[in-house]
């Protein structure tokens, strides 16, 4: 029984998916965004509190809403990727994406032979897609995917070949980490010019690729811009963000 739509299906349709960056610790945080109308949820593993117990249960509570759920993992940890694929997550985003061989380290573990190395035990992951354990090894490669980061200059000088590393499906470019390499750790500015064309060069070398773009929206207001441009999947503020901009709405409304 194949799934239709796919996570790898909704983000080729036409309009882009708005996504849900969470990174405090309590999964049900996590939970309560995916029941808002955002199309998938990402649990920060890199820079957020959330830990991987934590990420595990967020991912059912997730899925509970019928949304996917996607993961950023910390630098390097290939291997949790790998764990929280078995869980049902269905995408990973791996930071610092800076050489060929961390890109294809990356895909290795995303993928099942022929195409990587990824081990079998993939329990919750069945029991969400409702797949049969041989099916789910047929189609597991074509339903998750695998999100490089571009966000250094090393990474933006050979964004061809992090595309070409098959297994990668897309890149997402993180726009503040780039800006600071971009101006030599001289500032903060992710919507800045500098980065702005950066960003329109590696979409244009991801759609010459086929494959997928993704980004960071520091706003709901950028948001619409970086759709705009053609970004298959855009990830809006953070749930510390939107928990204080609710505050402070609250709080000027009652304040008059
Ligand atoms: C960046 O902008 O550097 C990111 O990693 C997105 O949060
Ligand atoms: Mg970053």
């Amino acid at each position: 029984m194949p799934i239709n739509p796919s996570f790898p299906d909704r983000l080729r349709a036409d309009a882009p998916l708005l996504v849900a960056w969470c990174g405090m610790p309590d999964p049900s945080v996590a939970g309560l965004l995916a029941r808002e109308a955002f199309d998938a949820v990402v649990l920060d593993m890199q820079h957020g509190s959330i830990d991987f117990t934590a990420s595990l249960q967020a991912v059912q509570l997730i899925a509970a809403a019928a949304k996917p759920a996607l993961v950023r993992i910390p630098v390097g940890d290939f291997a949790t990727a790998s764990r929280l694929l078995d869980a049902g997550a269905a995408g990973v985003i791996a930071p610092m994406i800076n050489t060929i061989e961390d890109a294809r380290r990356f895909a290795s573990f995303m993928k099942f032979p022929p195409m990587g190395e990824r081990s079998w035990g993939a329990y919750g992951a069945l029991t969400l897609s409702g797949l049969d354990p041989g099916d789910y090894l047929q189609q597991a490669n074509g339903l998750t995917v695998s999100f490089a980061m571009v966000e250094t200059r090393e990474a933006l000088n050979i964004i061809d070949d992090i595309l070409a590393v098959p297994g990668i499906d897309g890149v997402f470019i993180g726009p503040s980490d780039l800006s600071i390499a971009l101006s030599g750790g001289r500032g903060l500015d992710p919507a800045g010019a500098e980065v702005e064309k950066a960003l329109d060069h590696a979409l244009a070398r991801v759609k010459a690729a086929g494959k997928l773009a993704a980004i960071y929206a520091v706003s709901g207001a950028r948001a619409v811009e970086l759709s705009r441009k053609g970004f298959h999947m855009v990830s809006i503020g953070t749930d510390i963000s939107m928990l204080k901009a609710g505050a402070q709405a609250a709080l000027a409304a009652a304040r008059g």
